[in-house]
């Protein structure tokens, strides 16, 4: 793969020569080449940059420089990178997918930016893909065209010594790390897990990818549910705090079973006061949705012996039928402690759409397990 640079920072893609893209130049699977974007000014200044057109504060990167840099540079056919806070979001998929290409041309701007036009014109003569690191601001496209390099480098085939790596990372399977040891056993006091010293394979895999899961779970539920991803629904631990709201979607989504199942009395969740929502707060693990400041939907889960006790889905009635349920149920079962090797939930007997969607869920009925009054014991073993 071929990568050229342009930049008025040179300097700044020294760390090209080491470490990972040093490594694979030497083996000739990258053949990288820096230009600095004013040996294509004609004045004495080598100016590249403008005041902006319709007036605001600093400087716009000037069109021409960068024109006579890509016809001096014949990039028509490859692949421009132009880095920028307002490009599309980095990620492992694009990673995969840029290390297909045949050759990479960086655009590195700097200032307010580079003027428009440069990107106009060049989509008549190349792929352009406008791409950003991360939702911060930098000084300039230097760091990100750095971070993009190294990400698609190391997939190149034949850099990574051993390719099987690369399909256990972060993000190749949509998953986070599992936490990694190696030796002392122990170290000032904290142990390595016992399972990873058992030597019990599928054990090992199974705790890993559990870990993996929670970690997940807990750091970027939008990882777990790509419906999520966008949207405007992010799943975030309950507090004290939500009780109120939580007692009124509470009343409200219990009016539905109380309706689906004839029965108000037998539903204990329509008795309860703020007072006994706040003490099951400080029993349950709990996790609740916004959407636009709105609490719109709840789930909790406890331990019951070696079973994680999953309750109270909550869908505000407005927003049901749009996965916000299956949402929630899968973000609970998958905070389950390690301990956990079994889900069970209940439900109203005849709250038809609960039992289809814990069904389509995995969970199965349990007819012989003792149930509350009006409703049903559905099950699910842990995998
Ligand atoms: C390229 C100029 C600076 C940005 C005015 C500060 C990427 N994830 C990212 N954050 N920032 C960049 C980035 C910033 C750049 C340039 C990339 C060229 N700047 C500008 C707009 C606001 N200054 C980036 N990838």
């Amino acid at each position: 793969m071929r990568l050229d640079y342009l930049t008025i920072f040179p300097d700044y893609l020294a760390p090209l020569a080491l470490s990972l893209p040093g490594k694979a130049q030497d083996r000739g699977l990258i053949d990288v080449h820096v230009h600095d974007l004013r040996q294509w000014t004609n004045d004495r200044h080598h100016t590249v940059d403008d005041t902006p057109y319709g007036g605001g504060a600093g400087m716009v990167m000037k069109p021409e420089p960068w024109g006579e840099a890509f016809d001096a540079l014949e990039v028509d056919g490859a692949t421009l990178v132009v880095t920028t806070p307002s490009g599309e979001p980095f990620t492992q998929a694009l990673a995969r997918d840029l290390a297909t290409r045949e050759r990479l041309v960086f655009a590195c701007g700097r200032y307010e930016g580079i003027d428009q036009r440069v990107l106009d014109h060049a989509a008549g003569r190349v792929e352009v893909r406008e791409v950003s690191i991360g939702d911060y601001v930098l000084n300039g496209g230097e760091v990100a065209a750095l971070a993009i390099t190294e990400a698609v480098v190391r997939l190149l085939p034949g850099f990574m010594g051993n390719s099987e790596s690369l399909t256990e990372e972060s993000h190749e399977d949509g998953l986070l790390e599992y936490p990694v040891y190696t030796k002392p056993a122990s170290w000032r006091g904290l142990d390595v897990p016992d399972v990873l010293l058992s030597g019990d394979h599928g054990r090992i895999s199974r705790w890993r990818r559990d870990q993996a899961e929670r970690r997940t779970a807990e750091r970027r539920p939008d990882l777990l549910h790509p419906s999520v991803a966008g949207s405007e629904w992010e799943v975030v631990a309950a507090t004290r705090a939500d009780a109120g709201e939580l007692l009124t979607l509470q009343r409200a989504c219990w009016l539905q079973e109380a309706i689906a199942n004839d029965s108000v009395t037998g539903i204990p969740a329509l008795h309860e006061t703020l007072d006994d929502v706040v003490a099951w707060l400080a029993d349950w693990t709990t996790f609740v949705v916004r959407s636009h400041g709105r609490l719109v939907g709840a789930v909790r889960g406890r331990m019951e012996d070696d079973a994680w006790d999953i309750g109270r889905i909550m869908v505000a009635p407005d927003l049901q039928g749009r996965g916000l349920g299956r949402l929630l149920l899968e973000h609970i079962q998958a905070v389950a402690p390690a301990a956990a090797t079994s889900y069970v939930l209940f439900t109203g007997a005849g709250s038809a759409d609960n039992l289809r969607m814990y069904k389509k869920a995995g969970f199965r009925l349990r007819r012989d397990l003792p149930a509350p009054p009006l409703a049903v014991v559905l099950t699910k073993p842990r995998r």
